[in-house]
This record gives structure tokens, sequence and C-alpha cells, in this order.
């Protein structure tokens, strides 16, 4: 298959699952608009229709709520085929009258996914009148974190769901499933009709998953009286990576549109130390979550300890030392997989705990790139490629063949092949 070829089937995968306003991820497993993908999908559709990508900005900004979070999914009221639906994030806070949303968040990477569809037009005011309108709802949604998801004196982000991680049954998670949480209320599962149970989360992680649901709900989403009670409390070196890459994306917007920058440079080198000191690890020789009930660190190894690599939170040497580590490891496997092949809870095949996903791929390789690590990123880059032209616009592939598995015509993994291809790695 011709490159022209596989971005032209990477394009049909984005308007086969465009809905108008946001793209579904996918289109049976998935129908409503989730946080992260948009972003993601958004810096794919740059590419073929800049207008495009703006809107599925602005339609996911739509859910903002009124403390500023950016929630992980704005439901489509009128799709009925997904569970958990919106009868259990009751009373959410929303802006907009008639916005349905889930109670949490995901990993903050639409500032720098803004940032780079911004980049794309080549047109320079054009872009700063857009970057000028969507700057403050885009500053709120990261502040909030610091407002509400701090805890202490660190200033390290707080995670409080699964879900939130975006990488839902990761076996990081398997110690605060295995202590049987369960909800009060029985609910469904849709997405085990839809594809093979083996390759989604167990039924002890959606017992933990709608406990927690009911949790945050029960406290009316104030993160402030949840916080000292929940069973579930992380700094994910992924989350956190990312915010701090979203906001030194967007201080650059806000450099470029003459606005304040959001978080001034100390407290950026303040953040940076903190990660450093509380979730590096000189065994493991990458980062590691830190568990906020157990105070210790999570014994996992898996690819949210090399994100510090996406987010420039390392400098070049770390850097090399983490991936290099890491690729070394991960020697049997296709480039690469989401948890490491020696690790507990490892399975090659199965969503969060061992497949190739095309977003991380993604993130490394041009964090990698920035921090001057060409050959690397060029690797990782066409390698990932490689995999898509070979095994189809999966969800993900397992990681010793890359067979692709979960949903086909996935979109991210379209929308980011596309950016890999169109802004090669020079
Ligand atoms: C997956 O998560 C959702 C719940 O949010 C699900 O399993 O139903 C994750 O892979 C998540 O990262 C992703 O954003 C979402 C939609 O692609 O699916």
């Amino acid at each position: 298959m011709t490159e022209q070829d596989l971005l032209s089937r990477a394009e049909g995968v984005l308007r086969a699952n465009d809905v108008g306003e946001y793209t579904k991820p996918s289109g049976r497993l998935y129908p409503h608009q989730w946080n992260w993908d948009s972003a993601f999908n958004a810096l794919g559709w740059a590419h073929v229709d800049w207008e495009r990508a703006t809107r599925e900005v602005e339609a996911l900004l739509a859910a903002q709520w009124t403390n500023g979070m950016l929630p992980h999914i704005r439901y489509n009221p009128s799709v009925t085929d997904y569970a958990p639906g919106p009868e259990w994030w009751t009373d959410v806070p929303v802006t907009r009258a008639g916005e349905v949303t889930s109670g949490i968040s995901q990993p903050p990477v639409l500032s720098t996914m803004v940032h780079l569809v911004g980049l794309i037009q080549p047109d320079g005011q054009r872009r700063r009148h857009w970057w000028d309108r969507v700057y403050d709802a885009l500053a709120e949604s990261l502040l909030y974190f610091e407002r509400d998801r701090t805890t202490g004196n660190s200033p390290l982000i707080v995670l409080v769901h699964p879900w939130e991680s975006g990488l839902d049954n990761s076996p990081r998670w398997d110690a605060a499933a295995a202590k049987g949480f369960r909800p009060t209320r029985p609910y469904r599962r849709v997405d085990t009709t839809k594809v093979a149970a083996a390759e989604r989360p167990t039924s002890r992680d959606y017992d933990l998953y709608m406990f927690l649901v009911e949790l945050i709900a029960s406290h009316r989403y104030d993160m402030r009286s949840y916080l000292p009670v929940t069973p579930f409390a992380f700094y994910d070196a992924m989350f956190n990576a990312a915010w701090y890459r979203a906001v030194k994306d967007l201080n650059r917007i806000a450099d470029m549109i003459n606005r304040p920058v959001i978080v001034s440079d100390a407290s950026l080198d303040a953040f940076r130390r903190a990660y450093q000191a509380t979730l590096w690890d000189d065994e493991a020789a990458m980062f590691l979550d830190f568990d906020l009930t157990a105070r210790a660190k999570v014994p996992v190894h898996s690819w949210t300890g090399i994100a510090a690599v996406y987010a420039g939170l390392v400098d070049g040497r770390q850097a090399e030392l983490i991936y290099d580590g890491y690729t070394k490891r991960s020697r049997n496997c296709r480039r690469f997989p989401s948890v490491l092949p020696d690790q507990t809870g490892f399975e090659s095949d199965r969503y969060h705990r061992g497949p190739v996903w095309v977003n991380a791929n993604w993130m490394i390789t041009r964090g990698l790139a920035e921090l001057g690590l060409q050959s690397r990123a060029r690797q990782l880059g066409e390698a990932t490629i490689e995999l898509v032209r070979r095994s189809g616009f999966y969800e993900y592939f397992d990681a010793y063949t890359g067979r692709g598995a979960g949903a086909d015509q996935f979109s991210w993994t379209a929308a980011l092949t596309i950016d890999l291809i169109k802004r090669p790695i020079v």
C-alpha cells in the first residue's frame, strides 16, 4: 500500500466516524465524544480539513464544567448503547444548559493538540484568532487541576479513577481492584457484547470502576471532600506529564496572542522537581506512579514511566536512559508494549495490559524528537506507521504478533498516523 493509500484510508476512518461536531472513537464500541480522543482526532483532522479540527475542539469545550474541569465523556443524548450512561453521573455542574457529561476527566492533552492544530494553519491571523477564541476555556481546564486536584504541599495532580488515566485496566490498578470494592447498584456492560471479553477489562475491574463512580457522584464531584476518603488516589506519571506539557504549550500560545502565561516558569520548575523527586525510581530506571493511600510507589513498569519524555520533564540524557532501558526489556515485542513483558499482569493482547497503542507511540516519538533524539524518534514513528499499514486501523495491537485487537476503524489510530506521515521527523 502506498503512503497516499494509507493516508486516504486514514481519512476515510475519520470521515466514517464523523457525526458532525465530534468524531466517535470507533463506530460501535465508543459512540460518544471522549476527551483525549477528540484532542488527538483534531490533530488528524487539521491535516485534511482544518475547520473541522476546530469544530472538534469547540464541541469538546462545550462540555466544560463551572469549575473548569473538562469531562472525560460528553454524552450524545440520542445514543443509548453505551454503559455507563449519564444516569450514573447525576447533577453534573455543566456550564451550558443541556450538556450531559461524565464526572471525571482524562489526560489533559488538548492544549498541546490545539497548539499543533494552530501551527498547521498557514494563515497566521486565522490561527491566532482561533487560539484567542479557545484560550480562556483551555486555561481554566488546566488550572482546575491545580486548584482541585492537589493535596498538601505537592504540586502534583491526583488521579481519582482508572478511567481518568485513559489506561483503564492497567496492571497499575490491580492492587486497588483486588480489594473487592463493588457498587451498591447493579450495572450492565455493553462493551463485551461488541468485542471479545478476553480483550476487555474483567468484571472485577468494572466493579471498582462503578464503585468509584458512585463514590464520586455521592460527594457531588467535590474533590476536597472526596480525596480524604477515597481508596483510589494516585499521582499518575503519564497524566502529570500530559498536564505539564499542556501548560507549557498553552504558555506558548499565550505568548503568540499576547495573553498572560497561565503558570509561571518558577511554578513549572517546582513541578518538575516534585515529579523527579516523587516519581523517579532508580532501580526501575523509569518513573513510577505514586499511591497516595498506601504512601508508596506503584511497582509496575509500564509506558507511563517513560511519558516524561513526551513532556520534556527530562533532558536528552535521562530520556535516552529510560527509553533505551524500556526498549531493551521489550526486545521480543513490537515497538512498544504498553506494559513491559517481564511484569506481573502483562497480557500481550488485552487492552491496556501490554498491547501497542498508537497514541502512546505518537507521544513518545514526538517527545524524543523534541529532545534531540531524532534517530530513535524516526525509528519509532516508522515502526508505528508500518504496524498500522500491515494490521489496519485497530484500537491496539498484540505486543508480540502485531495483530490488531479491540475496535476496528479506530479514530485516533487514523488521526495520529496521518500526523506521523504529514509531519515526518527531520
Ligand atoms: C477506553 O475507555 C472507555 C471508558 O472511558 C471504555 O472502556 O469504555 C480507554 O481506552 C480510553 O483511554 C479511551 O479514551 C476510550 C475511548 O477510546 O476508551
